[in-house]
C-alpha cells in the first residue's frame, strides 16, 4: 500500500473518533457522542495538523455510527490533498471485517486477547483456541485482500506472558503490515516498552510496531517516547488524550514532546495547529482544555508574585517552551491573592490607565493583601483592586476627549 507522506520518523495514528468516543468526559459533559458535524469539523482539524491515518469504529457498532463513518471518509477524501489511510478498528469477526471492507476502509486495525484474564473473563478461549481463531481469520483475510492493509494488536500486551505472544505474533508474522502493542490498561513503565519493542523487533524485523499506551498511571506519554526511541512508527494518540478512564497521549502532546527530539517533525506536520485543535475539543465538549495539556494556555499562565514579576521582566525564566510554535500565541498573568506589586503597578498604570507611581502601587498591594478574603464569585480581583484605588482618590489618566480615527502610522 502507497505511503501517503513517507518516511515520517513517526505516524499519528488518531483515535478521537473511535477510543476517544470512549472516554467518560462524553458522559461528564452530557454529550455521548459528538454529532456528525462536530466530527467532520474534529477530523478536518486533524487534517490541518497532516494526521493521515484515521481510526474509526467498525460499521458494526451501531447504525448511527455505520453512518457516519462513511460520511466521514467521503468527507475527508474530498478535502485533504493528501491519500488518507482510514482504520476499522475490529474484532477477530468476519462481520466486523466485512462490513468495514464494505463501508470503504483502507485499512483494519484488528485486536484479540490472549492475556490469562483475556483468556478466562473476555475471549474464553484458550491461547490455542485464540491463536487458532486470529490466524484463520487474517489468513482468510490476506487471501481475499492481497493488498489490504492489516495490523493485528494483542490487547492487554504487557500483562501477556511473551512467549504466548509470540506464540500469537509467530502465527500472523506472514499476513501482517504491523504488529499493535497496546498497554490497555496502562500499567508499563518506560522500561517495560523498551525491554518488549525491543524483544519485538528483533523476532518480527518485516513488520512496523504500534504503540497504544494507557495513562491510569499518568506514564502514557513518557511510554510514548520510550516506545519511539526504541523503534515503534505508529502511535495511537486522540484530541486531549481522550479515551477509555484517563485516556492514552493527546496528539498534541505527544507531537509536542517528540518534536524536541525529532524537529524534522515541524516539516511533517503543521505543528501550529495544535492548540487551535484543542480549543476545538473545548468549544465542542463545552468546557476548557485540560490544564494536563501541554499545548495549553494554561501552559502560559502566571499567578505567583515572584512568576508574575520575572515574566514581566523576561518570559523565558518561567516558559521553557516554544509553545509559539504549537499555535499558543499569548500569555496570562493572572491578577489575584498571590499577585504582588509589580502585576499591581502594571495593571493599574497600562490596564485601568491609573495615575499611580510604584510607591501607592506598593500601598494598594499592601491593603489588597489583607483584603483577598473579599475576592471570589461575587467580587473579582480587579474589581477590589479599583476599590482601593479609587478610595485612596487615584484617578484615571486624563485621556483626550477626540482619540483621532484615521491614524498615520508612517511619517515618512
Ligand atoms: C479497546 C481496547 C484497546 C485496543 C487497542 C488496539 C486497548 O478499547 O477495545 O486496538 O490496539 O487499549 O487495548 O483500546
Amino acid at each position: 500500500m502507497a505511503e501517503p507522506v513517507p518516511n515520517r520518523i513517526v505516524e499519528i495514528i488518531d483515535t478521537t473518533l473511535r477510543d476517544g468516543q470512549q472516554s467518560p468526559l462524553l458522559f461528564d459533559t452530557g454529550k455521548y457522542r459528538f454529532s456528525l458535524e462536530e466530527k467532520k469539523q474534529l477530523l478536518a482539524g486533524l487534517l490541518e495538523l497532516g494526521v493521515t491515518h484515521i481510526e474509526l469504529f467498525s460499521p458494526v457498532v451501531g447504525e448511527a455510527e455505520a453512518q457516519d463513518v462513511r460520511e466521514l471518509m467521503a468527507f475527508a477524501r474530498e478535502h485533504s490533498p493528501w491519500p488518507l489511510v482510514f482504520l476499522a478498528h475490529c474484532r477477530c469477526h468476519p462481520a466486523d471485517i466485512e462490513a468495514a471492507l464494505e463501508a470503504g476502509f483502507d485499512g483494519l486495525n484488528l485486536y484479540l486477547g490472549v492475556s490469562p484474564l483475556a483468556q478466562q473473563h473476555n475471549a474464553q478461549k484458550s491461547l490455542e483456541e485464540a491463536v487458532a481463531l486470529a490466524q484463520r481469520v487474517v489468513q482468510e483475510t490476506r487471501a481475499r485482500y492481497p493488498d489490504l492493509y492489516l495490523r493485528f494488536s494483542a490487547e492487554d500486551a504487557f500483562r501477556t506472558p511473551l512467549e504466548d505472544l509470540y506464540r500469537l505474533y509467530d502465527a500472523l508474522y506472514p499476513y501482517v503490515h504491523t504488529f499493535g502493542l497496546p498497554d490497555t490498561v496502562g500499567l508499563a513503565e518506560p522500561e517495560d516498552v523498551t525491554r518488549v519493542v525491543t524483544a519485538l523487533r528483533a523476532r518480527y524485523p518485516k513488520v512496523a510496531l504500534e504503540g497504544h499506551f494507557h495513562n491510569d498511571r499518568g506514564l502514557a506519554l513518557a511510554n510514548v517516547l520510550a516506545a519511539v526511541r526504541s523503534g515503534v512508527r505508529y502511535l495511537d494518540t486522540s484530541i486531549w488524550g481522550l479515551a477509555e478512564r484517563s485516556g492514552i497521549p493527546s496528539v498534541t502532546g505527544a507531537l509536542f514532546n517528540l518534536s524536541k527530539h525529532y524537529p524534522e517533525l515541524f516539516q511533517q506536520y503543521n505543528l501550529s495547529q495544535c492548540y487551535p485543535l484543542n480549543v476545538l475539543m473545548a468549544s465542542i465538549l463545552g468546557t476548557l482544555v485540560p490544564y494536563t495539556e501541554p499545548v495549553s494556555l494554561t501552559n502560559r499562565t502566571h499567578t505567583a508574585g515572584v512568576h508574575q514579576k520575572a515574566v514581566l521582566n523576561e518570559k523565558k525564566v518561567y516558559e521553557a517552551h516554544n509553545l509559539h510554535d504549537f499555535g499558543v500565541d499569548k500569555n496570562q498573568l493572572l491578577l489575584g491573592p498571590l499577585s504582588g506589586w509589580h502585576l499591581i503597578y502594571y495593571y493599574l498604570k497600562e490596564v485601568e490607565a491609573l495615575e499611580i507611581s510604584k510607591e501607592q502601587a506598593k500601598e494598594i498591594t499592601q491593603e489588597f493583601k489583607g483584603r483577598t478574603h473579599e475576592i471570589g464569585r461575587s467580587k473579582k480581583p480587579e474589581e477590589l483592586l479599583l476599590e482601593i484605588a479609587t478610595a485612596r482618590g487615584i484617578r484615571k489618566h486624563p485621556i483626550p476627549e477626540e482619540v483621532p480615527t484615521a491614524r498615520l502610522e508612517n511619517l515618512d
